[in-house]
């Protein structure tokens, strides 16, 4: 039986290939894709940016293990998302301005997938003309932004300013997330809703979708 704590290590220590046998073994073992990427995967990433914080582990030691991390996630994602689920609502989702952190971003695009959203992925590092573009151009019922860094996260506000001057504020609703952000610092900066983990971001954005209704 596979353990957590050999997955943990195997990512921590930026070994993708290996990471990918141990997701896929305990898989196979029937543990759930929700365990492994919580207890594992997800566990492994905070251990590595404590060990970057004391200073043992330094940016492309967090690099492999993103990689590592990745590799995990694309044995579980056909686990964790459905298929063929006609699609409830269109979600444009992005990591912004400054900020090149996209695993987050991308477990809840998956997230927001397997509940049945059409997911329009703006990648990370999105300026706030390339989030109203978007929803020119794809009438998405919800925004998704993202960030990780301090100083990155000031951009989810210049997004939502963008939209009021562009006139699309009231068209559609917008959820951020990600490590330094709190309810509070999404209500200040005017977004409709604020999940901590990318499990909740489906919930939230239905229940936004039916209070616009
Ligand atoms: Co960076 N990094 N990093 N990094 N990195 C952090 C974030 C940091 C906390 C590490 C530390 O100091 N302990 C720190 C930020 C400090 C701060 O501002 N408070 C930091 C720093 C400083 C930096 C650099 C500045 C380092 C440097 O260059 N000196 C640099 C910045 C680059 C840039 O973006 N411009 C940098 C670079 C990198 C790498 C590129 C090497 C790499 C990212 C690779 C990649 O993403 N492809 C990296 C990594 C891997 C990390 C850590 C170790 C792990 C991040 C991660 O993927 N976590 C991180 C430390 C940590 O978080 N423990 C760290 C796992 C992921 C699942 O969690 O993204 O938080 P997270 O997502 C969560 C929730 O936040 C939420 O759902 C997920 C859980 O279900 N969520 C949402 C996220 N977005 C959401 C959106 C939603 C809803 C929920 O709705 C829309």
């Amino acid at each position: 039986m596979i353990s957590m704590e050999e997955l943990i290590n195997n990512v921590v220590n930026g070994k993708a290939p290996e990471t990918e046998n141990i997701t896929q073994s305990a898989i196979d073992d029937g543990v759930s894709p929700e365990k492994i990427l919580t207890d594992g995967l997800i566990a492994a990433m905070e251990i590595v940016g404590d060990k970057f914080k004391k200073n043992e582990f330094y940016v492309p030691d967090m690099l492999i293990a993103a990689r590592a991390m990745k590799a995990g996630l694309k044995i579980l994602q056909p686990h964790l998302t459905a298929t063929g689920v006609k699609p409830i609502g269109t979600f444009v989702i992005g990591t912004v301005k400054g900020d090149l952190h996209d695993i987050g971003k991308n477990l809840v695009a998956m997230m927001m997938e397997g509940a049945g959203f059409k997911v329009i992925d703006l990648g990370v590092d999105v300026t706030p003309e390339k989030f109203v573009a978007a929803v020119d151009d794809h009438q998405p019922q919800i925004i998704g932004m993202s960030a990780l860094l301090t100083t990155t996260m000031v951009n989810m506000k210049k997004v939502i300013e963008a939209l009021e001057s562009d006139g699309k504020r009231n068209s559609v609703k917008v959820i951020v997330g990600g490590a330094p952000l709190s309810r509070n610092y999404a209500e200040d900066i005017g977004a409709d809703g604020y999940v901590e983990d990318a499990a909740g971001a489906p919930e939230l954005s239905k229940k936004l979708i039916d209070n616009g209704n």
